[in-house]
């Protein structure tokens, strides 16, 4: 068992600065989350591993980065009953095209949550959210957050108006 709700995972470590994101919002709203690299390619046994035991391990979400030919987050999704969030990580070549589409084009009947390319914090507060579904302590801190994120728009506001 783990006291991590949170599984981030990611296909390389070079997918760590973008990745610190999710893991930043996990701090932020004070859930503990546990950070792996699990490679769908270069390491295929851990991948089925750790997808295929972390609900058993107290898991409740799994967020997955990858990156090029990223089949990290559909592969874990296809092994895990929990739900999965793909962030597609910028590549070199294709900025990140490839990793999304190889990232949201999932067949019907394994759903990938999908964000936007590089958009890692947005994982983070969808596990949070799916988290605050049963946990009303949590809910209350998800509605705080939003208060103060339209709150920063309104100070935006009126610095332009001065
Ligand atoms: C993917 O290949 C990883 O998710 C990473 O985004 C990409 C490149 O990996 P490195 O060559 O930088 O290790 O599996």
């Amino acid at each position: 068992m783990t006291n991590s709700q949170i599984g981030i995972i990611m296909g390389s470590d070079s997918d760590l600065p973008t990745m610190q994101d999710a893991i930043a919002v996990c701090t932020d709203f004070n859930i503990q989350c546990e950070v792996a690299i699990v490679s769908a390619h270069r390491t295929p046994g851990r991948m089925f591993d750790y997808a295929q035991s972390a609900h058993q391990r107290g898991i409740k979400v799994i967020i997955a980065g990858a990156g090029g030919a990223a089949h990290l987050p559909g592969m874990v999704a296809s092994l895990t009953p929990l739900p999965v969030i793909g962030v597609p990580v910028a590549s070199r070549h294709l900025q990140g095209l490839d990793s999304l589409y190889s990232i949201v084009q999932m067949p019907a009947g394994i759903p990938v949550a999908t964000v936007a390319i590089g958009n890692a914090k947005n994982a983070g507060l969808l596990a949070v959210q799916i988290l605050a579904t049963s946990d009303g302590e949590l809910l209350t801190k998800v509605q705080q957050y939003r208060q103060t994120l339209a709150q920063s728009v309104m100070d935006k506001q009126t610095k332009l108006e001065q």
